[in-house]
């Protein structure tokens, strides 16, 4: 048993796993579930135990000495030192001490929390009253957070009207989630089990019920196969365009102009005029290796080296299938499935989930409600 009960799992139809009935938090706390979790309450233990130490002693002394310093009759007041260095200098440095390893514990751990991993799996999410919605990077969508075991994530945050929280107690991780900017948080989760997820900033009358779970699982597949996704039938060009905008927009257009890269809507299939004179026609294999190795084969006119960094480690094979499937169906959208081929909505939620549309961190506020504007269809 926890402080806070039994887990409240009211919005989730999925079964609890076995896991998430043995509570390994402590009194105090609940499950530690996070790399980050020991560090915390750690720190908590020790300042509560630094302050419950001082408190009996500084009360302690003051008792003692009320009681033995009273005022008695027929005894005058005693001469009394007022200042004594050994002992002044004993209690500010001791203290002082104390105070800097404090600071020192809480700013390494809070650093330790807000500095991106390299490999991070990047899911998106959004914050409605009161509604969360996660978008992972292959376009799945779910309303609970649904993690793998081990493997670090970067939540990229946004709310859609109003001030809301993401707290996940057994990850002792908590972030605002402003209307108007993306928020970040990086988690780490290293026990498999289900949590609870809840907003912690009062968004209106059903703040209360804006709770959801976040599972741990133990497995890429597991999670894949046991998740109840709320777009199933996802299409995956669509998919595709939306790593596409996250990735590669910054250097390649879709419509045919030059940027850093050349553009991509027209290459498929096409013979491409390597540096060198080579000849290669593009197909998967090439634009696999376009993005793994850019210096492999360059494009004529852009030499003598890429200016294309390779993505790998951070684009997976799923991944990158999305985007051969995206720039295919910029080459022959007629043999693609359109984009409302996507699951059909069951819900208000489900509607707007049926939809990966492509979010992406903005460097700025102010481009933030054009992007938002551009991508909604
Ligand atoms: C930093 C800029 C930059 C980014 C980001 C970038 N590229 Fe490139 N890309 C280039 C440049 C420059 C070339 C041409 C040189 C070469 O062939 O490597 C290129 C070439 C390519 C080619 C070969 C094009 C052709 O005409 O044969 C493909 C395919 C490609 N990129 C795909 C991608 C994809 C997919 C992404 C996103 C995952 C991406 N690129 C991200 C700069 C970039
Ligand atoms: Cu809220």
């Amino acid at each position: 048993m926890n402080l806070f009960g039994t887990p409240m799992l009211a919005q989730s139809d999925i079964p609890m796993p076995e896991s998430a009935k043995v509570h390994s938090g402590s009194y105090w706390f609940p499950d530690q579930a996070s790399a980050f979790a020991p560090n915390y309450d750690f720190l908590y233990m020790a300042i509560l135990w630094i302050s419950v130490v001082f408190f009996a002693l500084i009360v302690g002394f003051m008792i003692y000495f009320c009681i033995k310093y009273r005022r008695r009759e027929g005894v005058g007041p005693e001469p009394s030192s007022s200042h004594n260095t050994a002992i002044e200098i004993f209690w500010s440095v001791i203290p002082s001490i104390i105070l800097v390893w404090i600071f020192y514990a809480g700013a390494r751990d809070y650093f330790d929390m807000r500095v991106p991993f390299d490999d991070a799996e990047e899911i998106y999410v959004t914050a409605n009253q009161f509604n969360w919605k996660f978008v992972y990077p292959d376009g799945d969508v779910s309303k609970e957070l649904h993690l793998v075991v081990n493997r670090p994530v970067k939540l990229i945050m946004q709310s859609e009207d109003v001030l809301h929280g993401m707290f996940i107690p057994a990850f002792r991780q908590k972030m605002d989630i402003v209307p108007g900017r993306y928020t970040y948080a990086y988690l780490a989760p290293n026990r498999v089990g289900e949590y609870r997820l809840a907003c912690t900033e009062y968004c209106g009358e059903g703040h209360s019920r804006m709770r959801t779970i976040c599972q741990v699982h133990t497995t890429e597949e597991d999670r894949k196969n046991t998740t109840k996704w709320e777009n199933e039938k996802h299409v995956g060009w669509v998919n595709g365009e939306r790593l596409f905008s996250i990735n590669c927009s910054g250097c390649h257009s879709i419509d045919g102009g030059v940027k850093t890269g050349p553009a991509l809507n027209t290459i498929w299939g096409e013979k491409e005029k390597l540096i060198g004179g080579e000849e290669i026609m593009v197909d998967e294999n090439y634009v696999r290796e376009s993005i793994l190795e850019p210096n492999a084969k360059i494009v004529e006119g852009y030499g003598p080296v890429s200016k294309m960094n390779s993505f790998q480690g951070k684009l997976n094979d799923k991944e990158i299938g999305y985007l051969i499937d995206y720039i295919r169906y910029l080459k022959e959208p007629d043999k693609f499935p359109g984009r409302d081929a996507q699951a059909e909505p069951t819900t208000a939620t489900a509607e707007e989930a049926g939809t990966a549309k492509p979010e992406k961190p903005a460097e700025t506020e102010n481009s933030i409600d054009t992007k938002t504007e551009d991508q909604d269809n």
